[in-house]
């Protein structure tokens, strides 16, 4: 098998440069959070003459463990700092700054470490890989290994067990589980990880993955499943859009389903995010097939943003992804 040569250090990137910002995604996850931290705990334990900032909207309390959350800051008001060079993560497009593309577009020079898919690359230096299993487990190619501090290998090590599903994805690769070794061998506490990170839920959320569950439908002789909440069942259950995290993937494990369609309230207005996962033989881009509703992501997890009745919303987004599933035959 071919070996990945990726060759940038971030060592480089930062050559010559005094204020650093870092941001990521909007609604960060653990990819997305683990990847701007271990950057700016990469920064502030060896450059400490660079002045560096992270911008993230506010992240779930489950990630606050990770060193340094507590520095993370929101993009405020209009008279904003120019920075020298904004390093951005686990997205590519200006969109998916939100607030933080404000920083960006001051900023005098960009790069970029990402894994999505998508042609509109923002930043000036890029070190982006779709095949890769995350954000994060690309920042660990760019540091180097002998400065991998426990604090840096904790951000690295949860991001990559947030976009992998625990080590489960396809996106996995032996590359992956290396750098999980190494990062292992730092020793941070890798179960407890995983665990508080990715599968412990408080009773709510566990209530409302269950109701979510009982409302699923199958469409195309069950080869889709799909799954809506609207706001008042979040407020039934007392929980907000972040909470949701594992429903669509859970959706996804029903047997016989291709493809997984997972809607859910995200203001009063009635705009819906949509999440869609395909199963690991399933062959559809939904990262294309979202595209065209104006979002994005990976092959077989995407997403996008959708005002509608969600009965129709849902009924629009199975015919797509209907049409995509009949052309693979
Ligand atoms: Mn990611």
């Amino acid at each position: 098998m071919a070996e990945t040569i990726r060759q940038m250090s971030l060592d480089n990137v930062l050559k010559g440069h005094r204020s650093v910002a870092i941001s990521g995604h909007v609604r960060p996850d653990g990819d997305c959070v683990g990847s701007c931290m271990s950057i700016y705990n990469y920064i502030s334990t060896y450059y400490t003459d660079i002045d560096v900032h992270v911008y993230l909207d506010p992240i779930p309390d489950i990630y606050k463990f990770m060193k340094n959350t507590d520095k993370i800051e929101q993009v405020d008001g209009e008279d904003l700092p120019v920075f020298d060079l904004f390093i951005c993560v686990d997205c590519h497009e200006a969109s998916r700054l939100g607030a933080a593309a404000k920083i960006f577009k001051l900023a005098k020079h960009s790069f970029c470490v990402d894994h999505h898919l998508g042609d509109n690359w923002l930043c000036e230096e890029n070190y982006i890989f779709p095949e890769a299993s995350s954000a994060c487990e690309l920042v660990g190619q760019i540091l180097p290994k002998e400065r991998i501090t426990e604090e840096i290998a904790e951000c690295i090590y949860t991001g990559i067990v947030t976009d992998t599903g625990v080590f489960q994805y396809e996106s996995t690769s032996p590359d992956t589980l290396r750098m999980a070794a190494e990062l292992m061998e730092t020793g941070i506490p890798f179960s407890r990880i995983v665990d508080e990170t990715f599968f412990q839920k408080t009773y709510n959320q566990t209530r409302i993955f269950g109701y979510a569950l009982l409302k699923a439908k199958l469409h195309m002789d069950g080869r889709i499943i799909s799954c809506y909440l609207t706001r008042a069942e979040l407020d039934e259950y007392m929980v907000q859009p972040k909470h949701l995290e594992g429903i669509a993937a859970q959706l996804r494990e029903t047997k016989g389903v291709d493809v997984a369609l997972f809607l859910y309230q995200t203001d009063p207005e009635g705009s819906f995010k949509a999440s869609t996962r395909a199963s690991a033989d399933c062959k559809i881009n939904l990262a294309e097939i979202c595209a065209n509703f104006g979002g994005g992501g990976h092959a077989k997890a995407a997403g996008f943003q959708i005002k509608m009745e969600p009965e129709k919303a849902v009924e629009k987004i199975v015919s797509a992804v209907e049409k995509a599933l009949d052309r693979l035959g």
